[in-house]
């Protein structure tokens, strides 16, 4: 059995990790369809050593393939995701587009893998902040119930595309050799600086990558009011995102209890050593599957509180890895289909 496969936004930052992930794992592939935008017609793209020409997501036929992954932003999700599922493709969207969506399964198959058997057509991939929280988070919820969490995020400049990730690079070389920095991707200096993420605010003041992580962690929790606070900010790291996460239950949580369930769960690593005070890092975390979790300890300022601190690879586990891992669980469960 192989598949007719998409990968929409092909050349993005996600897209190129979505085309190494595809050809490392394996995946049951009979067509590969390389599609992005009008300006990377003709750009070629290596593929289990063929190359392979990209084309734009006009010219695609998706009454000819079966799953689309897609990456190119929520504005070409919208048009083109519902059209892709009215032609018979399964499509798991990277995007924010459908993730709130009702009737759109969002999945992190480590949480709730069976909400993917629901989709009608389309599956949201969440946020990567989201992804790496609830792949480490879960299996202690699962134990007690958490009452609330709150978190603040350091996120790499990968989150903001390829183009942001080139960006920074050359902040940092022109800041060393004494020049103006120039912003282009970002709105302010990433380079030796950080800034609170620059999505629009509500009326709260809370931005949209903030409410992202309440909103899109209660779906997939399955819990709608659970509490979440999030502070988001972007710091100049390349790759992989940190997360400094404190936790309330209803009862005093033992931190020995809690290490043994993260060491025993799906896509977690624990990474600690407190005499070499070594935790997890963004440049260790980079280029691997699992979330990196440190720093279990004690909230000593709440008797049923607990402080953790991850970092994980935003490209691979927070969007590419998570998308691919969502396609084989529907292969595992014979629900991707082969058209005629
Ligand atoms: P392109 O390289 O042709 O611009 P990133 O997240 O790294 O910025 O990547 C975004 C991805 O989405 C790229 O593959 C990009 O293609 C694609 N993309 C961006 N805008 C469009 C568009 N208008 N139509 C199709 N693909 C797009
Ligand atoms: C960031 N998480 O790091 C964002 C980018 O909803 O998929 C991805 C936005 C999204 O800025």
């Amino acid at each position: 059995e192989a598949y007719r496969v998409a990968i929409m936004g092909a050349t993005g930052a996600v897209g190129t990790e979505l085309l190494e992930l595809l050809e490392e794992r394996n995946f049951p592939i009979k067509d590969l369809i390389l599609l992005a935008s009008p300006r990377s017609v003709g750009k070629e793209l290596m593929f289990k050593g063929q190359s392979i020409n990209v084309k734009a997501i006009s010219d695609a036929n998706f009454a000819d393939i079966d799953l689309v992954l897609a990456s190119a932003g929520g504005g070409i999700s919208k048009e083109w995701a519902p059209r892709a599922a009215a032609a018979g493709a399964v499509v798991v969207d990277n995007s924010s587009a459908f993730r709130m969506d009702p009737s759109v399964p969002l999945v992190v198959p480590e949480v709730n893998p069976e909400a993917a058997l629901s989709h009608t057509g389309i599956i949201a991939n969440p946020n990567c902040t989201t992804i790496l929280m609830s792949v480490a988070l879960w299996p202690l919820h699962q134990c007690q119930p958490i009452r609330r969490i709150i978190v603040a995020t350091y996120q790499s400049a990968s989150g903001a595309g390829a183009r942001a990730m080139e960006e920074v690079k050359q902040q940092a070389q022109a800041i060393l050799q004494g020049k103006e920095p120039s912003t282009n991707a970002f709105p302010y200096p990433l380079a030796f600086n950080l800034f609170p993420h620059n999505s629009p605010l509500n009326e709260h003041g809370y931005c949209q990558e903030e409410m992202k992580m309440v909103n899109e962690t209660r779906k997939i929790f399955g819990v709608s009011d659970l509490r979440v606070s999030a502070t988001c900010v972007r710091v100049p790291v390349l790759r992989a995102h940190s997360e400094a996460i404190n936790l309330e239950f209803s009862q005093p949580f033992e931190v020995d209890k809690a290490l043994k369930l993260l060491q025993a769960a799906a896509g977690v690593k624990v990474v600690e050593d407190w005499q070499a005070n070594y935790f997890p890092m963004p440049i260790e975390a980079s280029g691997q599957d699992d979330v990196l979790v440190g720093r279990v300890r004690r909230d000593l300022s709440h008797e049923c509180g607990l402080e953790l601190w991850l970092s994980g690879d935003q490209i691979r586990k927070g969007a590419a890895l998570n998308a691919v891992q969502i396609a084989e669980l529907l292969i595992s469960k014979q629900a991707l289909k082969i058209k005629a």
